[in-house]
């Protein structure tokens, strides 16, 4: 209903609209339409109400909220069926792995204003406390190999950087594979786990964290962290930076999925590389090698050529640079 009288609102903007017409509109009455319409006012809506005019939206911008993202998602036409919306949630990834293991949804949205437990690779962790940034999940039943599942990562790294180029003058690099960085800070990260099978893929959850408005980091990672405000000076609705990161996401997804076409993300991946044509450092378990980064094979997996001039295939691992 919230997002009904929203939509309504929304296509009335700047003009008033009886309570008597939302009311006939969605076949309710006036006091239940009165007492959302209250509570969109709460969550910070800015809706003038006049004696016998009724209801009208003057602003609403920087709206996070269930109602605005699934408007967003739903009036672009993305794959995404069902949004979950949270002020405050230890971790999306968390929640979203929760509903593929207890649910047959797909396609499935998980947001939150502020993370208490983020989760990056490697029982790391990822900062993201504060409601100046993007930290979403999404849910996926890919018929895929297991081994591809890596590729996904990829398609969501090509994603960002194609939304934020999309907003910013910025000159966006991947980490290989799932570092989002620019001048030589990270800016973005993505999760993606799996749960898989007997060669088979239960799900995918892709979760992926934007600095988008962040002004300041805690100290442990002030040196190496970033935001698209600090690098820009540009203050964004991260409404903007989710609606496009989904649409290049399911763009290139759908690419994969339904025509195995994965070379344009290879080529964003390429392109943006600040990990290629350089010495890396391979950081596996065991050991640690330096190497010469030489390309991507047609996998997306970080090809590398030793002192010795072996070369070898990078599939998984910390490089650093
Ligand atoms: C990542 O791991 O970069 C994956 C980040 C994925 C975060 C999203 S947010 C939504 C979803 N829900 C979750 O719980 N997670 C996903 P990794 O490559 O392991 O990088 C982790 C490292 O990045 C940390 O050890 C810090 O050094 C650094 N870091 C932590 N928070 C950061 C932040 N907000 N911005 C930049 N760097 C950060």
């Amino acid at each position: 209903m919230k997002e009904k009288i929203i939509s309504i609102l929304k296509e009335h903007k700047n003009k008033f609209v009886s309570g008597e017409e939302i009311s006939n509109l969605l076949g309710v009455s006036r006091t239940s339409i009165w007492k959302v319409l209250k509570q969109l006012k709460a969550s910070g809506y800015n809706i003038e109400s006049a004696p016998k005019k009724g209801y009208k939206l003057l602003d609403d911008k920087n709206i996070y909220s269930k109602e605005e993202i699934t408007l967003l998602l739903k009036s672009k036409g993305s794959n995404v069926e069902e949004v979950f919306y949270f002020d405050s949630i230890n971790s999306t990834n968390e929640y979203a792995k929760e509903i593929g293991r207890n649910s047959n949804m797909e396609n499935v949205l998980v947001i939150s204003d502020i993370q208490t437990d983020g989760k990056g690779r490697l029982g790391r962790k990822w900062l993201s406390s504060e409601s100046s940034g993007v930290w979403m999940s999404l849910l996926l039943k890919p018929n895929l190999n297991p081994t591809d599942a890596s590729k996904i990562t990829q398609i969501a790294s090509a994603a960002i950087v194609t939304a934020i180029e999309e907003f910013y003058n910025l000159n966006v690099g991947i980490k290989w594979p799932n570092d989002i960085i620019i001048n030589g800070k990270k800016i973005a990260g993505v999760l993606t786990e799996m749960n898989s099978e007997l060669g088979e893929i239960n799900f995918i959850v892709v979760g992926i964290g934007i600095n988008v408005n962040t002004k300041s980091f805690p100290e442990e990672i002030s040196d190496i962290a970033s935001s698209l405000f600090l690098e820009s000076g540009l203050e964004i609705d991260r409404k903007k930076i989710i609606e496009k990161v989904i649409y290049y996401f399911y763009k290139f997804y759908n690419e994969y999925i339904k025509n195995k076409e994965f070379n344009e993300v290879l080529d964003i991946n390429k392109k943006k590389s600040v990990t290629l044509n350089r010495d890396v450092f391979i950081i596996r378990r065991n050991e640690t090698f330096e190497a010469y980064a030489y390309d991507l094979n047609r996998d997306g997996e970080l090809m590398v050529r030793d002192k010795d001039g072996k070369e070898s295939v990078v599939f998984y691992g910390e490089v650093s640079i």
